[in-house]
């Protein structure tokens, strides 16, 4: 009721102008609590690629020092293609965004004994000064309020097979609902229940596209869901100029990029994957495991169940490269767009 009188005394386009401006040119300061990396703030401040990336693949997706060196690896392909990584986590309460090779090494180290920290943990980690390893949603609102616009991740959060009771949806989803940052990942994990998790997003507004031409969504270990896609991106430029129209539309929601995991990476047998996701669900629920615990959970049954560290390992590493090396041309084509 406050703002009507403002409205009616206001001509339309003088408003939309205004929002307009308001949005594209003036940047926020970055919070206090945030230790942007140097190299991170000054490819900010001259408005070069940067591209985000999670930890919590680093503390709880595999073991050290595998995980370290799949960090780096993966920080190598992003300057390879002309970019800037900045690797978000918390550090003793500090939000960094960006990480030196000290932090990366303590957060390694640190493995499953860091926090897997989601929106819902990042004030208890910080005023806590705990070690938090950000999950999608988590890392999408610090790389927010830094000024990041693309985040590269293995594969997002979604409805877990059986939510439609336990109510188990990921923050990531209702994140993407509310944060304009556009991630690029390998599709939602297969662990989950991939129709629901696509009706999830449409449902939150989240704008979702799959890169390349396939006709199919993907589902993280295998380059097919047996979901229809949404639309297809067929190059970076084309994915940057729809990351600018959801910004130009003032969505304030964000943005889906799933590229299949290339078909020579992908594990032979795909039906193979589906039965052990079968097993480890039910082994979840019958030995109690659920919230948060159950995504790296799963993760690790079906890797054991397909034959040990190799299978989950050189899949979950192969896609998250391939995702690396897409997601910054992605972020440098949006940065020669719109600078
Ligand atoms: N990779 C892993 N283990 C994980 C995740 C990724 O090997 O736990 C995280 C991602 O950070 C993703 C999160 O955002 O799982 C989703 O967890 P949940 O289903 O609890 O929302
Ligand atoms: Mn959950």
């Amino acid at each position: 009721e406050n703002r009507k009188p403002m409205l009616t005394c206001m001509p339309k386009r003088v408003i939309g102008q205004r929002s307009f401006s308001i949005n594209v040119l003036a940047r926020k300061p970055v919070p206090a609590l945030f230790d942007l990396h140097p190299e991170v703030a000054a490819a900010l401040q001259q408005k070069k690629a940067v591209v985000a990336l999670e930890s919590t693949i680093i503390s709880h997706g595999m073991p050290y020092p595998q995980n370290l060196e799949t960090a780096l690896a993966v920080e190598a392909i992003v300057r390879e293609e002309g970019c800037v990584p900045a690797t978000i986590a918390i550090l003793d309460g500090r939000v960094k965004v960006g990480l030196t090779r000290e932090d990366l090494e303590k957060l390694a180290k640190t493995g499953l004994k860091a926090k897997k920290t989601s929106r819902r943990d990042l004030a208890l980690v910080v005023s806590q000064k705990k070690v938090g390893a950000t999950t999608v949603s988590g890392t999408m609102v610090i790389a927010h309020e830094a000024g990041i616009k693309v985040f590269v991740t293995g594969g997002i959060g979604g409805v877990h097979r059986g939510g439609e009771d336990s109510m188990d949806v990921s923050a990531d989803l209702t994140e993407l609902g509310r944060t304009p940052v556009t991630v690029v990942c390998a599709g939602a994990k297969s662990i989950l229940d991939i129709e629901r998790t696509l009706e999830y997003l449409e449902t939150q507004g989240v704008t979702v596209a799959t890169y390349g031409d396939s006709a199919e969504f993907p589902a993280f270990y295998t380059p097919k869901s047996g979901f229809q896609t949404i639309a297809n991106l067929e190059s970076p430029a084309d994915a940057a100029s729809l990351i600018k129209a959801n910004a130009a539309l003032n969505l304030s929601s964000g943005v889906v990029i799933a590229v299949p995991i290339p078909v020579e990476d992908a594990p032979k047998d795909a039906s193979k994957i589906e039965a052990a996701v079968v097993q480890a669900v039910k082994e979840a629920n019958a030995t109690g495991v659920r919230g948060k615990d159950i995504t790296p959970f799963l993760l690790d049954h079906v890797k054991r169940v397909t034959g040990g560290e190799s299978l989950k390992s050189r899949t979950d590493i192969a896609l998250v490269k391939n995702n690396a090396r897409i997601g910054s041309r992605i972020a440098a084509s949006l940065a020669a767009q719109t600078s």
